[in-house]
């Protein structure tokens, strides 16, 4: 049938986390995450000395509508900011009622989660686990390790980003470093 599209095949490297191929990539700095962090100063002072990138996305390119699948693969850095470990941005998925799944490829972290109406729920990703992300819940990963880590996404390709919420609010919860050791606190900025 005319506008059927060809399956696509990739293959995730367990060890790197990347997804080959990949036609969308993208690269968030610190800079890019202004006032995402409990530390200001401590941003400031590492974007000041060169800035730094945090995590990558590799993505297939597949049309973003409705029955399609985006997948993709996240490489989250090691590294810290103050106390608070390198993480993403976070987000709400624009139709808030679109799901998705979370595979971890390589490395330790979390997922942590919340509803608008104030629940918060954490994961523990190593490789293996599966995170399900329901609708309605907001999502950002953390890496815990000293090394990368990495996992594997799939959503409906409808499902869009919304950041501003999280920008404006954060998380309820934050994972910082105390005494060596991976700590969830609560965020005394939260909203
Ligand atoms: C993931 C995220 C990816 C980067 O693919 O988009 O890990 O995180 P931010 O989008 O919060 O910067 C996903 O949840 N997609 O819906
Ligand atoms: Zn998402």
């Amino acid at each position: 049938m005319e506008g059927i599209m060809d399956p696509l095949e990739s293959v995730i490297d367990f060890k790197s986390g990347l997804l080959k191929p990949f036609e969308n990539k993208v690269a968030r700095k610190l800079s890019d995450m202004q006032g995402m962090y409990l530390d200001d100063k401590a941003l400031e002072s590492i974007v000041n000395s060169g800035d730094d990138v945090v995590y990558k996305v590799f993505e297939r390119k597949v049309p973003l509508e409705e029955g399609h699948l985006v997948h993709s693969t996240t490489v989250i850095y090691p590294g810290k900011v103050g106390e608070e470990y390198y993480m993403t941005k976070g987000h709400f998925h624009t139709k808030e009622d679109r799901s998705e799944l979370y595979l971890g490829v390589q490395g330790e972290g979390y997922v942590i989660m919340q509803t608008k109406e104030g629940k918060v729920s954490l994961i523990r990703m190593k490789p293996g686990v599966v995170a399900y992300i329901p609708p309605y819940w907001a999502h950002r990963t953390i890496n815990i390790g000293k090394n990368i880590f990495a996992f594997f996404t799939v959503y409906p390709a409808d499902a869009g980003h919304n950041y501003g919420s999280i920008e404006e609010t954060g998380f309820p919860k934050l994972v910082l470093e105390k005494d060596g050791r991976p700590t969830i606190v609560d965020n005394p900025n939260y909203r």
